[in-house]
């Protein structure tokens, strides 16, 4: 499942478009993934979880900042996210499916943030960008 040319161009014009503003729908699609798949949450178990959490804001843009690593290395995900995807499959111990449920709220994330970019086509590059993602940080999984 290779993204296209075109379907690369798509993802990159919308992460141009959301400019700094990646951290602000990373973070609401972590409060997404929290609030309609509670069992997140046992993995932050120190944190404050409430919507709007000062700790919960700080992961996302964590998390943005390596979503936004992953949109420039399309052509290399799994060397992009090695060192992330060590510190899922080891140290946190993070189960696989859930990186499809984040996926999924950050999906739901974008298009109610941006419903006029959020062409079908918009909709499948995303959506194999993120599935793209997701492998390399279960890459390491053994
Ligand atoms: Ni994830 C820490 C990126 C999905 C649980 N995670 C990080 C960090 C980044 C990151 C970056 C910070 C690393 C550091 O401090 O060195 N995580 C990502 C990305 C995805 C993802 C790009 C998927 C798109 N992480 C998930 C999922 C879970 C998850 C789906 C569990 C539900 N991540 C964690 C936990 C931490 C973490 C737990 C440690 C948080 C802390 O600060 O204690």
């Amino acid at each position: 499942m290779v993204l296209s040319e075109a379907e690369r161009a798509l993802v990159r014009a919308l992460w141009n478009k959301m400019g700094d503003n990646v951290g602000v729908y990373t973070t609401e699609a972590l409060e997404r993934t929290f609030a309609s798949f509670p069992s997140t949450k046992t993995y932050f178990a120190n944190f404050n979880l409430k919507p709007g959490s000062t700790q919960i804001k700080d992961h996302g843009k964590k998390v943005a900042v390596a979503l936004t690593q992953a949109v420039n290395h399309l052509d290399d995900l799994p060397g992009a996210l090695s060192v992330l995807s060590e510190l899922h499959a080891y140290k946190l111990r993070v189960d696989p499916v859930n990186f499809q449920l984040l996926s999924h709220s950050l999906l739901v994330t974008l298009a109610r943030h941006y419903p006029g970019d959020f062409s079908p086509t918009m909709h499948v590059s995303l959506d194999k960008f993120l599935s793209h993602v997701n492998s390399a940080l279960v890459s390491k999984y053994r």
